[in-house]
This record gives structure tokens, sequence and C-alpha cells, in this order.
């Protein structure tokens, strides 16, 4: 069956801010309080989605989420009008104003965990929204995560939208950051590679494993994922997280591997037993050949991949216009400007075959709060009748980019401090964005504030 990698990238929102949320993410932390650009941010999204799409790629967005969302900070008790709400969460309970404010839906790669309709027993393609339960601010996404999928994902004769998961710690669920498929091509029955942190047998956070930062994705999370989506458990291995990685900066295992088809590149410390998990990889593989790059901690060690993001990058498949296929790794300018981690991306091009170059793209906005490349996009792997299948207008060709630049220049502030998360203008600025938004991408009216959305379609969670 021919099938292509569909990545569908979060759009950044209009209140991009640093805000120092996410415990072991050291650059979310390292960055907590400093001046944001959400207009750069934006920007700087839609050009690496674009380079994509230039290549001959198919890309999607998917819009971003409402906030500050004072729906949110009233079920925490604050009341009043909107400003009154705003006002009083800025001056007696400021995290939860950040929580209430966050941009961090921009990481399409925790949306939602897919599984193509090749591997599923029902023969449709899969989504389990993420419930993102382990941190306050990202728990917010999944109901407005779960409602946009289903308006792109709409026909259900093709495709299956779950609930998220329940929003509790052995479901804890980050989404495909912790999920690689690996498959001769897309179009073949893959291999799905489930990574945790957080074993099923720990029945406490001490059990876990890690000293010094906590452990996200939960195995049976995982293994539910897997189950619901009805994949071949003989093509399902479930590996668990090295906890020292996770210990050092490594949130996500997306931050420390990435696969594509028959190519994985990987650090000797993503996985907690990297030979053991080599092997088991190896033997459920439904392939001939399978490309392992394994990076050694003496080339790159553990600092070094959280500081350039070598391993968030995008390994995508590439078909030049004579039929011919060739892998490019789309890299973040950290490594580029990382002697050591571009070393190592020279010699993944020179010794792995069906790889053919790199190209670097500056994310720059988004690498202050942790997340790279990959961590923009959800990929999803579809087949033609799929493609066509889908809602809205997301995909992302010339006409749609020149009018979401546009959009983003109209509506997006240049600068933004936390202060400013208090506001009543930017609430205003961004309901006006993106109820202009949700036209632009043919999506009908998607958010809370938009009356018809909130008559006929209760949200599942506050979003
Ligand atoms: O969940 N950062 C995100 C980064 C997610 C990266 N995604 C992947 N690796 N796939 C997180 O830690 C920081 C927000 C702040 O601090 O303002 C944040 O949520």
């Amino acid at each position: 069956m021919h099938a292509r990698e569909v990545n569908f990238d979060g759009i950044v929102g209009l209140t991009h801010n640093f805000a120092g949320l996410s415990p072991g993410n050291i650059a979310s932390e390292r960055h907590g309080g400093q001046r944001s650009s959400p207009r750069q941010a934006a920007l700087q999204g839609l050009a690496k989605a674009k380079r994509l799409a230039d290549l001959g790629l198919e890309q999607h967005v998917l819009p971003p989420h409402e906030r500050p969302n004072v729906e949110i900070l009233r079920s925490l008790g604050f009341s009043g009008d909107d400003a009154a709400v705003l006002g009083a969460a800025a001056r007696e309970a400021p995290d939860l104003l950040a929580i209430a404010s966050s941009a961090s839906a921009m990481w399409a790669a925790n949306a939602a965990t897919v599984s193509p309709s090749v591997d599923s027993s029902d023969g449709r393609l899969h989504l389990s929204p993420a419930n993102l339960a382990f941190n306050a601010h990202r728990g917010f996404e999944a109901g407005f995560v779960t409602r946009a999928l289903r308006r792109v994902f709409a026909d259900a004769s093709r495709f299956a939208v779950h609930d998220p998961l329940p929003a509790t710690p052995i479901y804890f669920d980050e989404g495909a950051a912790n999920h690689t498929r690996l498959a001769p091509s897309h179009g073949d029955p893959g291999l799905q590679v489930y990574c945790y942190g957080r074993p099923a047998s720990a029945r406490s956070d001490l059990q876990v494993g890690t000293t010094r930062f906590p452990a996200r994705q939960n195995e049976k999370a995982s293994r539910a994922i897997a189950r619901r989506h009805g994949v071949d458990v003989d093509r399902a291995v479930f590996v668990q997280q090295n906890p020292e990685a996770i210990d050092g900066g490594i949130f996500h295992n997306d931050v420390i591997s990435v696969g594509n088809e028959n190519v994985l590149l990987l650090h000797e410390l993503a996985y907690a037993h990297h030979d053991k998990a080599i092997d088991a990889i190896r033997a459920a593989y439904p392939g001939d050949e399978l490309h392992v790059f394994t990076v050694r901690a003496d080339e790159l060690d553990l600092d070094e991949v959280a500081q350039t993001y070598l391993f968030n990058s995008q390994l995508v498949t590439v078909e030049a216009a004579d039929g011919g296929r060739s892998m490019l790794l789309i890299a973040p300018s950290d490594v580029e400007r990382s002697a050591r981690a571009s070393a190592c991306v020279e010699r993944f091009i020179e010794e792995v075959g069906p790889v053919g170059g790199v190209m670097y793209v500056d994310v720059r906005e988004s690498m202050k709060n942790g997340g790279g490349p990959a961590c923009l996009r959800l990929r999803v792997v579809m087949t033609a009748d799929e493609r066509a299948a889908l809602g809205g207008r997301t995909r992302l060709d010339d006409g749609l980019y020149v009018d979401l630049v546009g959009w983003v220049e109209r509506h997006y502030r240049d600068e933004l401090s936390f202060a400013d998360l208090a506001d009543p203008a930017l609430l205003d600025e961004s309901r006006t964005a993106l109820d202009e938004l949700s036209r632009l991408l043919d999506l009908g009216s998607i958010y809370g504030f938009q009356s018809e959305a909130s008559v006929s379609e209760p949200a599942r969670s506050l979003d």
C-alpha cells in the first residue's frame, strides 16, 4: 500500500511565553521569566513547516488553543467579568495565570499517539489524544485537541479519534513524543516502539528510578493505547526510558531518539537497557534491513543532547521527481553551532545509506521552552484516500502559508512579558485572532468563546 507521512504542526499561540512550568525540562526552567516574542515564535514555526512543504512533503497545521483561558481560572475559583478574573489571578495566584495562559499546545508531538490504518485491526487510522496530566498547564490541552482532531479526522469510517485516557497517574500519557514507528516503508505494516518513564510495576514515584527529575509517560498508558488501537502485539515493543537520561533533562524520548521507516537514530542512553532494547526491536521489526545508528556518550554527553536537541530532529523521506527516495534530517540550528553534534550528524549521513543530508531550521523561540523541530509536529502516516477525506483547510500550501503569515503579522505581539498576560486587551486580541483563524482553516466554530461551539458541542474538559 502506498502511504505518506503527513505532518501536522501546531501553530504557536498568541500568548507564547516563558513561565518555567516544566520541571525536568532544562530549557523551560532556564528561560522562565524572560520576555518572549509570540510573533517570531509563530513565524519560525510556520517557516519550518513551509520548508517541509517545499520539499514535497504533505504538511498541515493545527490551531492554537484559547489562551489565556478564563474558564480555567473560573473553575479554580476566580469570579467576575473576564478582566476581573485575570486581574485577581495575576495578584493572588500568578502561577495559575501562567497555567491558564501557556501556549504549550504548539508541541503537537504531544497532542496524540497515532496508529496508521495498516497497523490497526479494524483498518481505520487511530488517534488517542494525550491527557498530558503530568503537568498542570498541559493537562488542559486534551479537551480542545480532541475536538480539533475530530473536526479534521471527521470521517468515522476511516478515522477513530478516541477520548484521552483517564487523567490519573497510572495513565499519564504524553502522546507521540514517546512513540516511534519503524517499517520498511511508510505503507508497510510497522513496528511500534512505545517508550515509558514510569514502569507499570512502579507503585509510586519513589520506584521510578530517577533521583533528580520526574518521569512522565506511564507504561500502562502506552499499553492501553496499543490495545485500543488494535495494534499487533507481536509488532509492538515497550521499552523503558533511561532514568539517567531523564535526570539529565531528557523528559521525552523524542529528545534522545528519532526513527523513520527503516532507520533509527538514538543515543546509547535513550533506553534503560540499550542492547536488550535494540535486540527486541530488531527481533520484532517486520523487514530485512533495519539501520540502527547509536551515538555514544563519549561523542555527545547528555548535557549536549539536551542543549543541542540533535535527536529532536525530524527524519523525513523525500521523494525526488524521478521517483528516487532519500531521507533528510531536519535539525535545529543549535546542532550546526555545536562541533560535536554536527560531527555526529556527518557520521550518521556517511554511515547510514538511506540518509542523504541535513537541513537546519531556526525554531529558537520554541527551543527556549524545550521544543525542537520534532516537538512541533504530529506525524500521521496516511493513504491517498485518507488524505482526501480530511476535513477543514489545514494543508499548508502556498496560499494558506501566505494567509497565515499575514494573520500572524496582523494579530501577534512582537514582545510579551509575564505581566502582559493579565492585560484584558491581550484576551480580546487573542479571541479576535482565533475567531478569524477558525474561518481561515475552515474548521467552523471550534472555540468555547464562539457561541455555536459552546451550545452545540459541550467541551469534554474545560477547554
Ligand atoms: O512539555 N514545554 C514543553 C515542551 C514539550 C516538548 N515536546 C516534545 N519533546 N515532544 C513540555 O515540557 C514549557 C512551558 C513553559 O515553561 O512556559 C513547556 O511546557
